[in-house]
């Protein structure tokens, strides 16, 4: 299914009156903002929606699927992020995770993707399930195992993943590993960093000189008691020995319960070492909820700290780091779950875009501590919908993208045309 451009103008057309009283409002407001190049910055900005993401998500208890019309190939998938795409204007990337999406004809799906204006995003490798047919299991890990040959199959796979990834004009790596331990005396901890880094250092050979490798942490799960990429100190180990292309990934989910996120951002921009982000939110554990669901401010302290050290590096916001949700959708239907994520996101961006920054750095400067906390609070608490609105409207895209997904009935659309399908993949 496919949103005609005329469909989003009538849509746009019905709430103008009402969202230019909105933005008028906004413009007075902060007047003495340069408000234009806050709009282009938010235009400019885009983030990746992961291939997994599209259908329903479950739990180990159960998973509890939507109507339908979920996509059943890869062609489908890269046509809801399409349709995402197409009602929001920042969601102009897909993230693949092989071998959940083998592409077929890499040439093809690069058309069918430019078509609706998509790049592809970093692509994932998946050495955390066994697959059907290979000769060695990854139950006791893939990168870090004991076994020479497991690490090899490994290894192999995530250059297979690389493969795919020049051929689709993706330009990243996210390596995820689920290695770790769950008792005690499993493992020798010291062996097992030294096993996964060997392995990532033959697999960072196999990348191409204008690629990134991501690293990603996550504290726990499927292991219960060590994680070999644990957090990003690790991460950081990993990528500072593996050279210039490595970075550490962060996954707003992995940490454990009240990490300071923000800090830990701020030192690896320092470092120049953060790669990229997996938005979600959660309230215990690697909850994968919508992004800004459950802690917004932490969300938008997140990007404060993104902005200024980017800023202070002197880096492109949207370019020069990966963006990309990573959530689970168990009991809303996908794309709405994603279009409400995409609108978190760029809520929070553009608050941390308008926090006066000279004026923060004053208060700090002089200790000022409730004058720093109003700064944060007074950006924090504006509601800056109409400024993302407006950055929609003129990338194109819906003033209310989920109202006109609804008014479209575009689930109803993709049940008839594509049946009760539950999606491929996770
Ligand atoms: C693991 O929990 C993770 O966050 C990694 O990014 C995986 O690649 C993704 O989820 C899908 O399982
Ligand atoms: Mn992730």
């Amino acid at each position: 299914m496919n949103i005609e451009q005329n469909q989003i103008e009538k849509h746009n057309d019905s709430l103008l009156t009402a969202h230019q009283r909105r933005f008028a409002f906004l413009q007075e407001e902060w007047e003495h903002v340069d408000l234009e190049s806050v709009i282009q910055k938010l235009v400019d900005f885009q983030i990746a929606i992961p291939s997994w993401a599209l259908g329903t998500g479950g739990t180990r208890f159960g998973r509890f699927a939507i109507a339908g019309g979920e996509p059943r190939n890869i062609e489908e998938k890269i046509e809801d992020v399409g349709l995402l795409h197409a009602l929001n204007g920042s969601s102009g990337a897909i993230s693949l995770h092989i071998p959940w999406d083998i592409p077929q004809n890499a040439e093809e799906l690069r058309q069918l993707a430019s078509g609706y204006g998509l790049k592809f995003d970093a692509m994932n490798s998946n050495t955390f399930q066994d697959q059907a047919g290979s000769a060695h299991s990854y139950k006791f890990g893939s990168l870090q195992n004991v076994n020479k040959d497991v690490r090899k199959q490994a290894i192999e796979h995530n250059i297979e993943v690389i493969k795919h990834g020049i051929a689709l004009g993706s330009d990243a790596l996210t390596v995820w590993l689920a290695d770790g331990s769950c008792f005690p005396g499993q493992l020798n901890f010291r062996r097992a960093f030294e096993n996964t880094l060997e392995s990532l250092q033959e697999i960072y050979s196999a990348l191409p000189e204008d690629w990134k490798m991501f690293v990603e942490y996550k504290a726990f799960e499927p292991n219960f008691y060590s994680t070999t990429v644990g957090d990003w100190g690790q991460s950081l180990l990993y990528a500072s020995k593996l050279g210039k292309k490595a970075y550490t990934l962060v996954d707003l989910g992995h940490h454990l319960p009240n990490a300071n996120i923000e800090q830990i951002v701020a030192l690896l921009l320092m470092e120049g070492k953060l790669g990229g982000f997996h938005f979600n939110d959660s309230k215990y554990g690697d909850d994968d909820l919508t992004a800004g669901s459950i802690k917004p401010y932490q969300l938008f302290l997140i990007f404060n700290d993104l902005v200024e050290g980017m800023d202070a590096k002197g880096m492109n916001h949207a370019r020069d780091l990966g963006w990309m949700i990573d959530a689970s959708h168990n009991v809303k239907d996908p794309l709405e779950d994603l279009l409400q994520s995409v609108e978190a996101i760029m809520i929070a961006y553009a608050q941390a875009l308008l926090v006066d920054r000279k004026a923060l750095s004053e208060a700090q400067q002089n200790n000022d501590v409730a004058k720093a906390q109003e700064i944060l609070q007074n950006t924090f608490r504006s509601d800056l919908r109409a400024l993302v609105a407006e950055a929609r409207l003129r990338a194109g895209a819906a003033l209310l993208p989920i109202g006109l997904y609804r008014y479209l009935n575009v689930r109803n659309t993709l049940v008839n045309q594509r049946g009760k399908t539950s999606a491929t993949g996770l």
